[in-house]
């Protein structure tokens, strides 16, 4: 059987303040297509199926939408809960769904149980393991660990153990799949994933999976194995982050009647890219300069001393998509040195033109002063 794996969808989420639903229903396309066109017979959606517990109904829209034209196409769809989905939201009809082919699990309801899936080689045994807050976790999830106060100390590995434990008792076909939403020691982060437990890395050891035939992990956004082919992230479908400048995929495995695996992947293109670029403002806006970042999602370091004015509109002549701009001088900013002044001691126009000289280490040009005085004048008068 050929099984695809996804994960960390985050519908509805911008880059920036740029909307990303073009590109996440292009995705969506895509991988309607790719599953006729590669003979898939189960999709995995390991979590983050939404960027936000309560999603925006265009988000729920096309995620059914997608499970519709998936099921349409005759493939098998497992889908889990993530930590920044409403686990009650994303499976309110959970098992009422399995005898159409679509198994969604969410939170702590059912979680252990073994689904057994019959394909056309042979039985799959499937265990969904949703990302399960250990906060909000049931009595009989405690892992034993009580703290100096006396309080049970639950991790997100003790519940996760616990979860797998049940499941793994239960396992009776030669295969068996496990789907999780964590965050497994070794795994490489990025900026946009939101850390799993409150006070602690919620980190989870590896040798939890041991003894599935491959194991569908979602959280972290970059494609990677964690010690093994079959213990795997397949990464977000698009770049959610300035992290992110990797090359985005789906995973493929082609997995035989014992459990056998042969892990590939394909390349996604359907996001922009990402482009983190240092320089001065002329060398910035010099097209010739980082070709590559024209058409990305754009961080823009400027190092000039001076002041740059319109820096956004000088930057988007070249960079349409420019989402960040940070002032980072050559030599680190201004330092402040001479005696400390009480700022409640100033005029305001004088504690202005201060500022002014200690970022620009130069005094105000009279232009310059009768705009700073422009402006102090008309926030005093309340216009600002
Ligand atoms: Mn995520």
């Amino acid at each position: 059987m050929r099984i695809l794996h996804t994960s960390d969808w985050h519908l509805g989420r911008s880059f920036g303040p740029i909307s990303l639903s073009d590109a996440q229903e292009r995705f969506c396309d895509e991988l309607v297509t790719m599953v006729s066109a590669e003979g898939i017979d189960l999709v995995v959606i390991a979590g983050d199926i939404y960027d936000r517990a309560i999603a925006p109904t265009e988000s729920i829209e096309l995620f059914r939408e997608t499970i519709r034209r998936l099921r349409n196409e005759g493939v098998v769809i497992a889908a889990i809960s993530g930590n920044h989905d409403g686990a009650d939201r994303v499976s309110p009809y959970d098992d009422l769904l399995d005898a159409s082919g679509v198994y969604i699990r969410g939170g702590y309801e059912g979680v252990g149980r073994v689904i057994q899936h019959h394909f056309s080689d042979g039985p799959l045994d499937l265990v969904l393991l949703p990302f399960l807050d250990p906060q909000a976790s049931p009595a009989a999830f405690d892992d034993g660990d009580v703290t100096h106060e006396g309080r049970r100390r639950r991790t997100h590995h003790g519940v996760l153990d616990t979860a797998i434990g049940r499941a793994r008792s239960s396992l009776t076909s030669p295969r068996s799949l496990a789907v999780a939403h964590a965050f497994v020691t070794g795994g490489a982060v990025s900026d946009s994933e939101r850390q799993l437990e409150v006070g602690g890395t919620g980190e989870v050891a590896s040798n939890l999976f041991d003894g599935f035939s491959y194991s569908a992990l979602g959280h972290l956004h970059r494609p990677q194995d964690i010690g093994r082919s079959t213990l795997r992230y397949s990464g977000t479908p698009l770049a959610y982050s300035f992290s992110e400048h990797h090359q985005k995929s789906v995973t493929v495995v082609d997995m035989d009647a014992t459990g056998n695996c042969s892990v590939s992947t394909i390349d996604l293109n359907v996001g922009r890219g990402v482009a983190t670029i240092t320089g001065s403002i002329e060398e910035l806006t010099d097209p010739s300069r980082f070709p590559d970042a024209h058409q990305c999602f754009v961080s823009a370091i400027i190092t000039d001393h001076e002041t740059v004015l319109e820096a956004k509109a000088k930057l988007e002549q070249v960079y349409p998509h420019v989402v960040e701009i940070r002032l980072q001088p050559t030599g680190g900013p201004a330092q402040v040195d001479g005696p400390q002044v009480d700022i409640n001691e100033l005029r305001p126009i004088d504690a202005v033109t201060e500022f002014w000289s200690d970022v620009e280490r130069a005094e105000p040009t009279g232009d310059v002063l009768d705009i700073l005085t422009g402006a102090v004048t008309a926030a005093m008068r309340g216009d600002a």
